[in-house]
């Protein structure tokens, strides 16, 4: 049987040994939602879904290419309190958030045939992609008959939008979570991934699947190692113990990249851009990829198996095939970028056949493609990624050495890199970012998420972390933002050791 999402009776099986002083702050907020809720609605939540936001420690923009990566929860998450009405054939649906003001409140039916309707921007999407996905879900398993039930839903969530921590997926993985629970479906992790992955396209964004994992099987004091082929399986790595203790220090940029409204130049290129470049290389060897669970079907990953089986390297280690992929892209594809009509020319197909494959999904806009540049992010990235996994992995239990931990900060400072000059998918702030923490004594910093804005994670010694905070206020968000209020200045760095992944708050925990 596949694990189902836990319910917990009691909040520390969440939030405690997080971050210091976390189960109080976090019993007052449940507090206040519930209060909120019985408030607009005349009584108690039958239970509350919650969702944690990730950061991801190593391994960017290649979950999408069906890489191996390396993320965890986060302590900052979404809840979704719920009251459950009765099954009807018209079942309707209310969406209120504790803050009110920012996010009004939004009623709507389900249809009885077709999907949940999402229509422009707007802050509720998030809940009725995770709704969409679950009614598709329920349908599939009970018939299309199915009356889903009638639900009053209040959410609250302090992932910072925006901010490379997340919040979308969290928002959408706690919907699903909720609305699945509502339906009286046990759902199991394995399955929530698979929806919510679908579901967060929905509000279209051709999303990878690593920060849902993140969300969904997080465990506390754990990294989660996800890797994407054969199909989706997550191994939990202890963080290892060293002298100073290792910390990952998380920093905002308050520069908000919103990936929904900014996907057709940022992230939907990219993913064509990796795309293209696999069936490039496909057909440079004159492989034919079968579609995989990429989001546009075919991946650079697939192609690396594809070449190894042909060359009888199938049994060669995994930085062995990396290393060899690195080669391969270095030599075969091209410093110019490719235009629809190369790229159309080196398939053998025509221009308007090469959009209907891989433009007519989503919005792109772009004319030429950087193929090279992005594919080599890729194979490298995903190369660091094994090197990083395979330090930790065999210092499980031993204490890490001063030369172990340089080398691990070495490997995140080289994602920076790469995501700068290669990738490009940094932004200004986040390399100044970079900079100061790594001159008062960070030994890894980088961008963690889509980038663009957002967050940056830090590899920082223990006995580094005041100076590195300092040093970050002092150069960059005194001067940057001189009028930050205190609550952002909070929010702005935060050292948040591995958290839980998703739960059904249930029972006792709802007495506060
Ligand atoms: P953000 O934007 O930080 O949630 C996005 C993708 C991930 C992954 C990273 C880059 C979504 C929901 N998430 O993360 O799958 O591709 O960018 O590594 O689109």
């Amino acid at each position: 049987m596949a694990e189902a999402v836990p319910r917990v009776t009691s909040l520390d099986e969440i939030y405690s040994n997080t971050t210091t002083g976390a189960l109080p702050e976090q019993k007052a907020r449940i507090k206040h939602l519930i209060e909120s809720f019985s408030k607009a609605n005349g009584s108690k939540p039958d239970f509350i879904a919650r969702s944690p936001g990730r950061v991801n420690i190593i391994g960017e923009h290649i979950d999408y290419s069906l890489y191996n990566v390396l993320p965890a929860a986060v302590l900052v998450d979404v809840l979704v309190a719920v009251k459950v009405g009765q099954p009807s054939a018209e079942p309707k649906i209310k969406v209120a958030n504790t803050n009110d003001t920012k996010y009004p409140t939004a009623e709507f039916d389900i249809p009885k045939e077709g999907d949940v309707h999402i229509g422009e921007h707007d802050w509720s999407n998030y809940f009725k992609a995770g709704l969409r996905g679950s009614i598709q879900t329920l349908r599939k398993e009970h018939g299309d008959n199915f009356q889903p039930k009638s639900m009053d839903v209040m959410i609250d969530g302090n992932v910072p939008a925006g901010g490379g921590l997340s919040s979308s997926a969290a928002f959408v993985c706690a919907s699903a979570l909720a609305v699945m629970a509502a339906n009286d479906h046990d759902v199991s992790k394995q399955d929530l991934l698979d929806l919510c992955i679908v579901s967060e396209r929905s509000v279209g964004v051709y999303s990878g699947g690593m920060d849902q994992a993140a969300s969904i099987f997080s465990e506390k004091g754990y990294l989660l190692y996800c890797r994407f082929v054969p199909k989706f399986s997550a191994e939990h790595v202890p963080v290892p113990a060293a002298d100073p203790e290792i910390t990952f220090l998380i920093a905002q940029s308050f520069v908000t990249s919103d990936k929904a409204v900014t996907a057709a130049r940022h992230y939907n290129l990219r993913v064509v851009e990796v795309t293209l470049a696999a069936v490039v290389l496909a057909k440079f060897f004159n492989i034919t990829l079968d579609p995989d669970s990429s989001s546009l079907g075919f991946s650079i990953r697939n192609f690396q198996e594809e070449l190894m089986k042909k060359l009888g390297h199938t049994d060669l280690a995994e930085d062995k095939q990396l290393d060899m992929m690195i080669d391969i892209v270095q030599k075969r594809l091209t410093q110019q970028p490719y235009s629809r009509a190369a790229v159309a020319g080196i398939l053998e197909i025509e221009v308007p056949a090469l959009e209907k494959a891989y433009f007519s999904k989503f919005d792109v806009e772009g004319d030429t493609f950087m193929l090279r540049q992005r594919a080599l992010h890729v194979v490298e990235e995903a190369r660091r990624v094994v090197a990083f996994k395979d330090l930790l992995s065999s210092n499980a239990s031993n204490k890490l050495s001063q030369d172990q931990v340089q080398y691990l900060g070495h490997l995140m400072n080289k994602t920076q890199e790469s995501c700068r000059d290669v990738y490009d998918c940094s932004c200004p702030e986040i390399d100044h970012i970079c900079d100061i923490a790594r001159k008062s004594g960070a030994l890894g910093s980088r961008l963690t998420g889509a980038g663009w804005g957002g967050c940056t994670v830090h590899l920082v010694p223990q006995d580094k972390v005041e100076a590195v905070t300092e040093a970050l206020k002092k150069e960059y968000y005194n001067k940057k933002f001189p009028n930050l209020s205190a609550d952002k200045m909070k929010d702005a760095i935060v050292i948040s050791k591995p958290g839980q992944g998703s739960s059904l708050i249930t029972g006792k925990a709802l007495d506060l």
